[in-house]
């Protein structure tokens, strides 16, 4: 196993709109981050994921962008950028920026040359197809809703966009495409980042033919016939040899549709194209029949399976992420834990029982307070357009009534994860002194981190001292994973191995007492962290309602 920084750090994730607005206007900025960077040396992050600051019209909230190297009006300038970089590195915390480039916004000036006539020098920049049988040229469709093409009449063509029509796909085959998104990425690097995180990367190559899906619920094929395609580890590769090598990078791909199998060559320990990937196998435990939209409970030995997959399979070959939550995700203690009377116990052991596992930690603004979801009230609370088109879509097509929408929305919206970052008890959670661009969950007098701060039992300090943990014990970051009680339904146990080293991770899932037989070898181990102030490893041992309990193996 080689060791390396990026396998022992911790990232944290900042989706910028909504962490701290320094000018009033309502909207997070850059500024707000700089002056919150002192918060985050006290949680003990080491690298910052920060979701797109670039020029943007802001139809998906900056992943559609108009401008690689330029900052986002909103969001500030690049002198108040520069300024941000220096002050984490004067910190020691590390800065991954957020690398959108399986496509642009229609704004881009590449799609606007690109449209403009077949013969334009930018024509190929993007994929265009004539119509077939008087439609698109086949039955892809949106992550948000309706057709994957947009007809465009200028030349009688349709462009392909997986996600909304103002994020038209770009084409990787082309290699003016490639030499341009590399150029950019080293612009960057020479900036002094230190990584990227790569937006859908598994998407970038398509199959040539573009051929028809399976359609789902709305009926159109989803992305991930998409993923995986015929060119993507060569792209990569080729990313690798001309930026990513030249300096200590960490990469992350957020990679839709991937496979254990396909995991194995993103993010092999020959290291020739990523570090590690976003896989979400274990973020469609809880998805109904064809989509996310479902309100239903996630069985833990589904949970406890796929985790476990992920740990063995790339144990030795490649390298894990470890997430809950990030700005497509709601909120983890309300989906997985309990956001009502165990919710500081249940967030404290849903961080024990993924943060104790081989990989990197990612954790998501917010996540270290125990934020829940929020209790919008009607469609007009929501802002994500991925939210907003599936409500009219799936509810104009009477796929589902407006109730059940409305439930799947307050269970599963992105939205869930982007309501203003809850500073202090004070108007608007210490925000904003405007009017925030979405509401503020109104659970902010409870649960802040100014509050959490000086109280040493809140989540905030659980989250650092299992931040600390990792960092003072290598069986934690190298440590080989073994699964205990596969078929129980209410714990999650595990052992890490490292040498003469070896933890126990046991955790309830459940607001109910479940015993549990503590192995032999653990019985006089030393509590290293638990969501009980009196833990303690017995025999008959009973965990308490969501207990977590970390024990370490004494030498006999
Ligand atoms: O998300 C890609 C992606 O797979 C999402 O569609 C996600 O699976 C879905 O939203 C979960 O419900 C990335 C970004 O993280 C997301 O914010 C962007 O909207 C999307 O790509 C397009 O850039
Ligand atoms: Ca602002």
């Amino acid at each position: 196993m080689k060791k390396r920084w990026w396998k022992e750090c911790v990232v944290y994730q900042i989706y910028p709109r909504s962490f701290c607005d320094s000018n009033g206007d309502g909207i997070g900025d850059i500024r707000g981050i700089t002056s919150k960077l002192d918060y985050l040396r006290e949680l003990g992050i080491d690298v910052i994921w920060l979701s797109p600051v670039y020029q943007s019209p802001n139809d998906d909230n900056g992943y559609d962008i108009s401008d690689y190297q330029a900052i986002m009006e909103e969001f500030g300038t690049m002198e108040d950028f520069d300024e941000m970089l220096a002050a984490a590195h004067a910190r020691g915390i590390r800065l991954v920026m957020d690398l959108v480039v399986n496509h642009t916004s229609d704004e881009h000036a590449w799609f606007v040359e690109s449209r403009k006539s077949l013969d334009n020098p930018y024509r190929d920049y993007y994929i265009w197809r004539p119509g077939k049988d008087g439609g698109a040229p086949n039955n892809w469709g949106s992550c948000f809703s309706g057709p994957a093409w947009e007809y465009d009449e200028t030349t009688d063509m349709y462009y392909l966009h997986l996600f909304s029509k103002k994020q038209p796909d770009l084409n990787w085959d082309n290699p003016a495409v490639r030499d341009e998104v590399f150029r950019m990425m080293n612009w960057w690097i020479d900036k002094g980042v230190d990584g990227f995180r790569m937006d859908v990367i598994s998407l970038i190559s398509k199959k040539p033919d573009l051929p028809d899906g399976v359609p789902g619920i709305n009926g159109y094929a989803g992305i991930d016939e998409v993923a995986n395609g015929p060119h993507v580890h060569e792209y990569l590769q080729e990313m690798r040899r001309r930026v990513l090598n030249r300096t200590e990078t960490i990469t992350v791909g957020e990679c839709s549709g991937v496979t254990l199998e396909e995991a194995k060559k993103y993010a092999d320990s020959s290291e020739t194209e990523l570090n590690m990937v976003f896989q979400f196998e274990h973020m469609r435990v809880d998805s109904g029949e064809n989509s996310k939209w479902s309100d239903r409970k996630a069985d833990l030995r589904d949970l406890k399976e796929i985790l476990s997959r992920w740990q063995k399979g790339l144990e030795d070959v490649a390298w894990n992420s470890l997430y809950w939550e990030n700005h497509d995700q709601p909120r983890s203690v309300s989906r997985f834990g309990d956001d009502g009377e165990c919710r500081e116990v249940s967030a404290k052991m849903l961080a024990t029982c993924l943060y104790m596992m081989q990989g990197t930690p990612y954790i998501y603004q917010g996540q270290e307070l125990g934020m829940t979801n929020v209790p919008f009230e009607s469609i007009e609370d929501f802002r994500d357009l991925e939210s907003i088109n599936a409500y009219h879509e799936l509810t104009g097509s009477g796929v589902f009534t407006k109730e059940e929408m409305m439930r799947y929305l307050r269970y599963k919206s992105r939205d869930n994860a982007r309501t203003p970052f809850q500073w202090n008890a004070e108007e608007n959670a210490g925000f904003t002194t405007g009017k925030p661009w979405i509401m503020v969950n109104p659970n902010y007098r409870e649960i802040n981190a100014g509050e959490q701060m000086c109280r040493g039992t809140s989540v905030f300090h659980y989250f650092r001292n299992l931040i600390r943990l990792r960092k003072e014990n290598e069986v934690i970051i190298y440590g080989t994973y073994d699964l205990l009680l596969p078929e129980s339904k209410e714990i999650y146990a595990y052992t890490r191995t490292l040498g003469e080293e070896k933890l126990l991770v046991v955790c309830n899932f459940t607001a109910r007492e479940v015993s549990f037989d503590v192995p032999e070898e653990f019985l006089k181990g030393r509590i290293l962290a638990g969501n009980y102030k009196d833990a303690k490893a017995g025999k008959d041992m009973v965990l308490r309602a969501y207990e977590a309990v970390v024990v370490k193996k004494q030498k006999s």
